[in-house]
């Protein structure tokens, strides 16, 4: 058997399992991440700054709702879009999170169940970046149970009048439409609410520890009247929300990879240039046992990203897959940009080096999308049957 070199990032060339379209997309997204977001993010994070600049490029690129057909946007497969957020991440956790909001929070929904003349009002200039949307599920009084739902929206006449707050909103402050779910007397429904409606404001979050490269904010809705035309259609209660939330889920699950191997990328750079004791830390076995760990995590998110992906283009996927998936890419990229973040010392608190900034994002990745505990009594639920939310 012939001696291989093998990529520390990619141990099981699980690139090779790719097609050529699939490898394509990645290089052209890593390419534009090294050359465009990795020069800048540490201090668009040090700034709390979201770089709003690059949004056009995201959009040149077909970046947003890759995975849509028509209007504008570029039909890829869901292994390409999982790919699109693998690179984005492994450049910073904000820059997949916009355009998880983007294309899978709000794009999704207007294609999925939006009427024909929203589609084309909305999608196009969504898919080009110059229209930002937002998604406003979460409420400040409890995020993981979106059943328990107090913004309400009331028929009067051919309007609806949509009260109450939604929290914790990415986007939220740079938005120009924001997708509304909101309890009515027929259960939950979705309205397309856009920046200047009279009495719909946004303020932005500005005390975050994480995702500083990110806009975050809480809306609030006061009195604000909508057209019946503005209401999605085909979304009728809770399911609706929550299809969305697989389809970012699925995202984020690849996009873990890309900071877990930003960070190790990192170490192993380090520890071999790192003399402690007379030797390199990479020739200690501590350090070579820490760095292999990450490796083995690594690797396993992969294959299971890859499967996940191959079974949502056959049209097979089941949300409590994803929630497995979320679970254990984001634990995995968490617990790696720890680790990492220690066995740089003291540097490690810098934002020279990414493990930091990568771990305060990922304190975000776990809880968002449904926490890690959420995740974890999904698959309990599908173990047992039974539910223990
Ligand atoms: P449950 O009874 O389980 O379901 C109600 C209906 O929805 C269907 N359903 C799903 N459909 C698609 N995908 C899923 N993942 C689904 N989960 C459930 C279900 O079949 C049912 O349909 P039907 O026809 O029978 O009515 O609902 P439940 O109230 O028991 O809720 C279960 C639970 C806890 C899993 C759910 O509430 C949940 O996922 N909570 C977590 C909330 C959450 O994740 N919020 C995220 C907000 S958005 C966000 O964080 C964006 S950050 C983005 C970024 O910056 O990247
Ligand atoms: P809570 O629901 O109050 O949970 C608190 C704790 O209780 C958690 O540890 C949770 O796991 C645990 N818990 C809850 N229920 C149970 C149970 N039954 N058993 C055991 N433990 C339980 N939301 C949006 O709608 N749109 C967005 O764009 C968006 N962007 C976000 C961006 C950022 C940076 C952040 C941090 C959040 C964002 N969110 C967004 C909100 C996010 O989805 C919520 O924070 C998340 O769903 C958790 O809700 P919560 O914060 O209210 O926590």
């Amino acid at each position: 058997m012939t001696k291989k070199t093998l990529d520390p990032l990619d141990l099981f060339d699980v690139r090779g399992l790719l097609d050529e379209q699939e490898r394509l997309v990645q290089e052209s997204v890593g390419r534009m991440v090294d050359e465009k977001v990795i020069p800048i993010i540490a201090k668009a994070f040090a700034e709390h700054r979201f770089p709003r600049e690059l949004v056009r490029e995201l959009g040149s690129l077909g970046l947003l709702g890759s995975s849509l057909e028509g209007y504008g946007c570029a039909g890829m497969n869901a292994v390409s879009s999982g790919l699109i957020c693998q690179e984005l991440e492994r450049g910073d956790s904000a820059m997949r999170s916009f355009v998880s909001v983007q294309s899978s929070l709000c794009m999704y929904p207007i294609h999925a169940f939006g009427s024909e003349t929203q589609k084309q009002r909305y999608l196009p200039s969504m898919a080009r970046g110059e229209t930002i949307g937002c998604f406003g599920l979460t409420e400040p009084h409890g995020g993981s149970d979106p059943a328990n739902m107090k913004t309400h929206a009331r028929r009067r006449g051919g309007d609806w009048v949509i009260n109450g707050s939604k929290m914790w909103i990415t986007n939220a402050p740079i938005a120009d439409v924001c997708i509304a779910w909101a309890m009515t007397d027929e259960g939950v429904r979705g309205f397309l609410v856009d920046k200047g409606t009279r009495g719909f404001s946004a303020a932005e979050i500005h005390d975050k520890f994480s995702l500083r490269a990110s806009a975050t904010g809480a809306l609030y809705f006061d009195e604000v009247v909508v057209p019946e035309e503005n209401r999605l259609p085909g979304a009728a209660g809770l399911k609706g929300p929550l299809s969305c939330l697989t389809q970012a889920r699925y995202g984020i699950a690849w996009g873990a990879i890309g900071a877990a191997q930003a960070c190790l990328a990192q170490l192993i750079e380090y520890t071999k240039t790192r003399v402690l004791f007379g030797r390199p830390l990479a020739a200690t076995q501590l350090i070579q046992v820490r760095l292999a760990e990450m490796a083995r995590q690594i690797t396993s998110a992969q294959l299971l990203a890859l499967q996940l992906g191959r079974l949502k283009d056959r049209g097979e996927l089941s949300p409590v897959q994803v929630s497995l998936a979320k679970w254990n890419n984001v634990r995995a990229a968490l617990d790696i940009a720890r680790d990492c973040r220690d066995m740089l010392g003291g540097s490690g608190i810098s934002v020279e080096y990414a493990p930091i900034r990568h771990m305060l994002n990922l304190e975000s990745v776990v809880t968002y999308e449904g926490t890690e505990s959420i995740h974890q009594l999904s698959v309990g639920r599908e173990l047992t049957g039974l539910s223990a939310f």
